[in-house]
């Protein structure tokens, strides 16, 4: 992974549309309408103050954890503006905005933070992993790598009912060192499963940097090693990942299979809300990545089309505030799941068992929490 390598080079050359300046390279615009941009441009505003409340309400207690995605906020907003109705997203930790963007209620998606009342899964996952099956997205199961294949297996499914839709598989770098990517690259290539699996390569797993963890040159090179076409793309540029992501989904669509989406990111706060990221890497890198922040590039291209002024960039901003502020409310105001729900769901007919530890549980004084 070294930085003196040609850029030239199949295996590390690095697919970019957007300059620093925000002009885009004449001979690789994909020609996105103003309106997808605007609201890619509302999507990760929106995604990045998330986030931040998400983080302060952790600090201060209210909610249990978070990880948030702040940095590497294009590609899960592309692949939310790629995806059609019919496809399925299987998303690592930090995509799961990908449903918000597919219509997905502000509001209930909060709730899956709280794990209150206002959350379908009644408190049962932990935050940072929402699902929504009116979004066809499926949940995070928290350790690394299972939803590749589970996402390769139900493209597979998808072809062989003919459904004409495809999976959208995420990962980390430091996923496609378990076995579970191995084994979703060989099965995708070999059955031609219509998928699109992306790995954000955000230069960190927690505390252990790609270069330590694997001798691969770059992470797209795994996904050829299986035959399965692979893009390295600049994961801070909306447009190339919108443009590759979306020429990935059409070959998908069209019989071609799958293809392997390396974007190349950075993580810039902790790795969740359990993590403190000064203890293994340096202030300097963390700001030399600022400088190539997604949303300040797409903010400054959308300036030199012409589709933004200061005084819109206000108008999104506080826009995103409120709406953000408005759901975090109507969430709080909203009651505890009676404890009795964690015996819900599982069986027709509670056993005799579970029904005395029920009734055992109702009988304990409330949590503190329950006021
Ligand atoms: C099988 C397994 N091993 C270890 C962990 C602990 N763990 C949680 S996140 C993480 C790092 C993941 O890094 P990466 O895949 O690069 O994704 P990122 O968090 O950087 O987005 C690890 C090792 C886990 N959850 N599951």
């Amino acid at each position: 992974m070294s930085a003196e390598l040609s850029e030239t080079d199949i295996d590390v050359g690095l697919y970019r549309v957007l300059g620093d300046d925000g002009r885009v390279d004449a001979t690789r615009d994909p020609g996105v309408p103003k309106d997808v941009l605007l609201r890619a441009y509302r999507e990760m505003r929106r995604l990045r103050v998330l986030d931040a409340r998400m983080i302060l309400l952790q600090r201060q207690g209210r909610v249990g954890f978070y990880g948030a995605c702040t940095g590497q906020e294009a590609t899960p907003i592309a692949t939310g503006l790629v995806a059609r109705e019919a496809d399925w997203v299987f998303p690592a930790l930090r995509e799961q905005s990908v449903m918000l963007v597919r219509g997905f209620p502000l509001t209930q998606f909060v709730a899956q933070v709280f794990g209150n009342s206002g959350d379908v899964l009644k408190g049962r996952q932990m935050p940072s992993h929402q699902s929504g099956r009116s979004v066809n997205q499926v949940t995070w199961s928290s350790n690394i790598g299972p939803q590749i294949p589970q996402a390769v297996g139900a493209a597979m499914a998808m072809k062989a009912k003919k459904t004409g839709a495809l999976a959208f598989g995420f990962m980390g770098d430091g996923a496609t060192s378990q076995p579970d990517f191995h084994t979703a690259m060989l099965f995708a290539k070999r059955f031609a499963a219509p998928c699109v699996l992306v790995c954000q390569n955000n230069h960190w797993s927690i505390s252990v940097p790609t270069a330590r963890q694997t001798a691969a040159r770059t992470i797209a090179v795994k996904g050829r090693a299986y035959g399965v076409p692979a893009v390295r793309v600049d994961g801070n540029d909306f447009l190339a990942v919108y443009k590759v992501l979306g020429d990935a989904a059409r070959r998908a669509r069209e019989g071609g299979g799958p293809t392997f989406v390396e974007c190349l990111t950075y993580r810039i706060g902790a790795h969740s809300t359990s993590d403190d990221p000064t203890r293994y890497r340096s202030d300097a890198e963390v700001e030399a990545w600022k400088k190539k922040d997604p949303i300040d590039r797409l903010r400054r291209h959308l300036s030199v089309m012409g589709y933004i002024d200061d005084a819109l960039e206000k108008a999104i901003d506080e826009e995103a505030t409120a709406e953000v502020a408005q759901a975090v409310k109507a969430v709080e105001e909203m009651p505890a799941l009676p404890r009795r729900s964690i015996f819900e769901d599982v069986y027709a007919e509670m056993p005799w068992n579970l029904r005395e530890q029920a009734e055992a549980l109702e009988k304990l004084p409330p949590a503190p929490s329950h006021g």
